[in-house]
């Protein structure tokens, strides 16, 4: 039976299990309970974890609506915290002496998310706001993520109609582990871990579905429009499984990986910063889907005004699509990108001719998508939609593998040609690799990986590779001679940093609360 609500454990061994990965646990938790001593004069009332997650398959769709298949890393954000009554502010710490404390209003009236919003820069008021590109990182504060978590928090509470009562001051300590700009989710770790720390400290337990549902909406307010895979998994992962998540609305199902196989996570040691270049990247790539999914509706036979209005995403558009198809004899949504949708990029005259209607218009005017807008000269349309709507297949043919009657050699092949396939389609149609990540999954592909791809949203960060469980240990030290070793030598990692940057994954457990 699947627990509906978040876990509430007393004791460590039932998420970190037994040996130094719990002795790691402990020593984490007693330096989080002392700073926490040591900093606010208590000890914590209670802790909230969550993970970072690798996703194996299924990479720029799910903000298209389309199904992932992510699992759980074992590496996680934890969240002490403190209830301080009578008082009206937000203290929000770190283990890590990188981040100092910030504070805020405890009234979640006073922190409007407009302020909150393109938050790796200065707080300015909603009218005042600098398109992305143009944000000044020094004046990045880590504690906004936090404060999405807890204006995403009282939002769903209200509109759940539960009364939290007057504003209270809060004390709060995080410890993240999962490495930032690496693909692997440090941002929804720290907004799950959050959200659910906040929630517990006011007596409340919501469902996990929600829960995935509202925390992917609070994470938008940083700038990415991005999808709900991150914060789903987080959630809802549990030991030994990955998950096919489906959205609207949220659904997580159990996927058990063969056995004989595992996946190695590498990460490209280019740091991905997405939120600061997401106006050419991964806003943009957000936008140029959406475009092509009204340029398919109005081919397909809608009214311009229409499409505008019904099309948000690529799936919204693949009914009309395969109905087309299935005038051909078949039912494939790509055969429609092929004939309604040129390879050359549009410009943005070309599109406004297709769809009667000014760019930014049809983008509602929405901030973020004008900061795309002013950055860009042309649209690549039918590539980024021949990739989402291939990337969907890939993904039902990793599940569809993984149940079928093949023997496990077999399997893990077929998975390795999945992920060796998604990558190319990352690469070469959504061109969100990196000459970084194109070296890493070459030396993986020529070392024994079965398969490798990069992970997350790409332009830096992590490529994960299928290897053979029985060759895992010979496939990361030949990894670290080929790739990092010379990297090592120019002093871009440390060798003692090693691990945190080239490790197996098992699917690890998701979300839970510790009161002790
Ligand atoms: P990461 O890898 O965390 O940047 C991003 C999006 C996902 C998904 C992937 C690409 C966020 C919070 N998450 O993940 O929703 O779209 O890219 O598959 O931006
Ligand atoms: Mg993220």
């Amino acid at each position: 039976q699947e627990e509906v609500t978040v876990p509430i454990f007393s004791s460590l061994e039932s998420v970190y299990g037994e040996g130094s990965q719990l002795q790691e646990a402990k020593t984490r938790f007693h330096v989080l309970t002392a700073k926490f001593n040591q900093l606010f004069g208590a000890t914590p009332q209670l802790f909230a974890r969550s993970p970072g997650r690798v996703n194996l398959i299924g990479e720029h769709v799910d903000y298209e609506g389309y199904s992932v298949l992510p699992m759980a890393i074992r590496q996680d954000t934890i969240v002490a915290i403190r209830k301080r009554e009578g008082q009206s502010q937000l203290r929000i710490a770190n283990v890590n002496g990188k981040y100092s404390m910030c504070t805020y209003p405890a009234d979640p009236h006073q922190v409007s998310l407009c302020f909150v919003a393109l938050c790796l820069g200065t707080i300015v008021p909603c009218h005042l706001r600098q398109p992305l590109q143009e944000i000044d990182l020094k004046n990045h504060k880590w504690g906004h993520y936090f404060i999405c978590a807890y204006k995403g928090f009282h939002e769903y509470a209200k509109s759940k109609g539960v009364n939290i009562g007057s504003p209270v001051g809060l004390d709060v300590i995080v410890d993240g582990v999962v490495p930032t700009g690496s693909g692997l989710s440090s941002s929804a770790a720290f907004v799950c871990s959050s959200t659910i720390a906040i929630m517990a400290i006011f007596g409340q337990n919501f469902d996990k579905k929600e829960l995935a549902q509202f925390t992917s909406e609070c994470e938008q307010h940083i700038g990415t429009q991005s999808g709900g895979m991150d914060q789903a998994i987080s959630i809802m992962a549990k030991p030994g499984f990955a998950k096919l998540i489906d959205f609207n609305p949220v659904r997580a199902t159990d996927v058990k990986l063969p056995d004989c196989g595992s996946f190695v996570v590498a990460h490209s040691l280019a740091e991905s910063q997405k939120v600061v270049t997401a106006a050419k990247n991964f806003n943009k790539r957000v936008v140029e889907c959406r475009l092509a999914s009204i340029i398919l509706g109005i081919k397909l036979g809608m009214e311009p005004k229409e499409a505008i209005l019904k099309v948000k995403t690529l799936s919204d558009v693949e009914g009309l699509c395969v109905s087309f198809a299935g005038d051909h004899g078949s039912s494939d949504p790509l055969l429609a990108v092929k004939e309604y949708l040129k390879e050359e990029p549009y410009t943005p005259e070309e599109i406004e001719k297709i769809v009667e209607e000014k760019l930014p218009s049809i983008l509602n005017n929405d901030p973020t998508s004008l900061a795309v807008l002013n950055a860009a000269t042309h649209f690549k349309l039918h590539q980024r939609a021949a990739h989402v709507y291939s990337e969907a297949r890939r993904v039902h043919g990793f599940k569809d593998t993984v149940y079928s009657n093949l023997s496990d050699e077999e399997k893990l092949k077929k998975l390795g040609d999945l992920m060796n396939g998604s990558h190319y389609s990352c690469s070469v149609l959504y061109e969100c690799s990196c000459p970084e990540l194109e070296e890493l999954v070459q030396v993986s592909r020529e070392n024994g990986a079965l398969g490798a791809r990069l992970t997350g949203a790409g332009w830096g960060g992590c490529a994960v590779a299928l290897v053979k469980e029985s060759g895992v240990s010979q496939f990361i030290s030949v990894v670290k001679e080929k790739y990092y070793k010379k990297r090592i030598e120019k002093g871009v990692v440390k060798e003692e940093d090693m691990k945190l940057y080239l490790f197996a994954s098992k699917p690890s457990s998701g979300a839970a609360i510790f009161i002790f």
